[in-house]
């Protein structure tokens, strides 16, 4: 169903459903495995993606802050390789903050289109970006990004296509999956389009954990939320308080694990299904993949993009590559 916006000022909104259902399944199967875990999707209700956006703002969080700043370098750039007219796509959009840096430096955009699993934070954003660029034709797409999002069959205006993947949003996939996802991207891509997209880099362990365990606790509130949604949405008796917040750095796998680790023993029925946990078990929440250029780049060649160009902060913190279809 492809309807006009609810509030009139977005060009179109589409809704694609993802079920609660999914939801209730993802958590009753992942608290069922020997290591119980549930994909990190589930944490952007409302109250997540605010939560997200908070922790943007602490000063641990170095990931949203050192991207801007390349963004901010690497504006002309952009605009000079995206040409004039393009139409823009956010998959992951969030707040869509980063966005202004590109719109503003891009030759007369024809459009922005933001996909978003969270779907009123995903309309709001749209909505005050709308009333914010006069002219721009502003659409919005509620839709998992795991499951096939068909963009041939939405109202998507003619024009060379830019997708803007920033926030290193790729890093919460195991391999798998993230080559998945850059396949469904590749396929929204023709001929002279392109992929910015921006990943975080391995660096040292103590900034890494930091960065996901933040001095203020939003973190730890964003990775508890979880308890909360389930709670709420799935009939939940969780005793949040049996959890405590826990992020790790996992060399081997080159990734920031966050887990939920139940400081005693605790029971509670989600769906009116019993689960136990014994002190110390955990919930494993999300991976943040961190990546060399080289592993990055292996991993788009791997989906059939070919990175054409990148961009690096002096720290060498965060990077944010040009793919276009190899
Ligand atoms: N792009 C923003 C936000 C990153 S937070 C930034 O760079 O800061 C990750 C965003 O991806 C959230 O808004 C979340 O709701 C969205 N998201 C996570 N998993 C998703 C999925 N499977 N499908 C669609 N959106 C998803
Ligand atoms: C959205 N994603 C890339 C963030 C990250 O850094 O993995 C989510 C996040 N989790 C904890 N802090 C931020």
């Amino acid at each position: 169903m492809t309807t006009p916006s609810p509030a009139g000022k977005l060009s179109f909104f589409k809704d694609l459903h993802p079920p609660k259902s999914r939801f209730q399944d993802d958590v009753l199967e992942g608290l069922s495995r020997p290591q119980k875990s549930i994909p990190p999707k589930h944490f952007y209700d409302a109250r997540g993606s605010a939560l997200f956006d908070d922790i943007t703002d602490t000063e641990d969080y170095y990931v949203t802050r050192t991207e801007i700043g390349i963004l901010d370098a690497i504006a002309g750039d952009i605009a000079a390789k995206a040409g004039p007219g393009a139409v823009v796509i956010e998959p992951g959009s969030g707040s869509s903050v980063k966005i202004d840096k590109l719109l503003n430096a891009l030759d007369r955009p024809a459009a922005y289109i933001g996909l978003d699993i969270s779907k009123e934070h995903l309309i709001s954003a749209c909505e005050d970006l709308a009333a914010r660029y006069d002219g721009l034709s502003v659409g919005a797409i509620c839709a998992d990004f795991t499951q096939p999002v068909p963009l041939e069959d939405l109202p998507i205006p003619d024009g060379k296509r830019l997708v803007f993947f920033p926030g290193s949003t790729i890093g919460n996939f195991e391999p798998g999956g993230a080559k998945a996802l850059l396949e469904t991207i590749r396929d929204w891509l023709r001929p002279g389009d392109a992929l910015l997209i921006g990943a975080d880099r391995v660096k040292s362990a103590d900034i890494l954990e930091n960065a996901y365990d933040d001095a203020r606790g939003v973190t730890a509130a964003f990775n508890l939320n979880l308890l909360t949604r389930i709670n709420r949405e799935l009939n939940g008796t969780i005793e949040t308080d049996a959890f405590d917040h826990k992020a790790v750095w996992n060399s081997e796998a080159a990734r920031v694990e966050m887990h939920l680790v139940a400081n005693r023993d605790t029971e509670f029925s989600v769906s009116g299904q019993t689960f136990r946990f014994s002190a110390g078990e955990t919930i494993h929440t999300e991976n943040s993949h961190k990546f060399s250029i080289e592993r990055f780049t292996a991993l788009a060649e791997s989906a059939g993009l070919a990175v054409r160009q990148n961009w690096s902060d002096a720290r060498g913190y965060f990077t944010l590559y040009w793919l276009e279809r190899a």
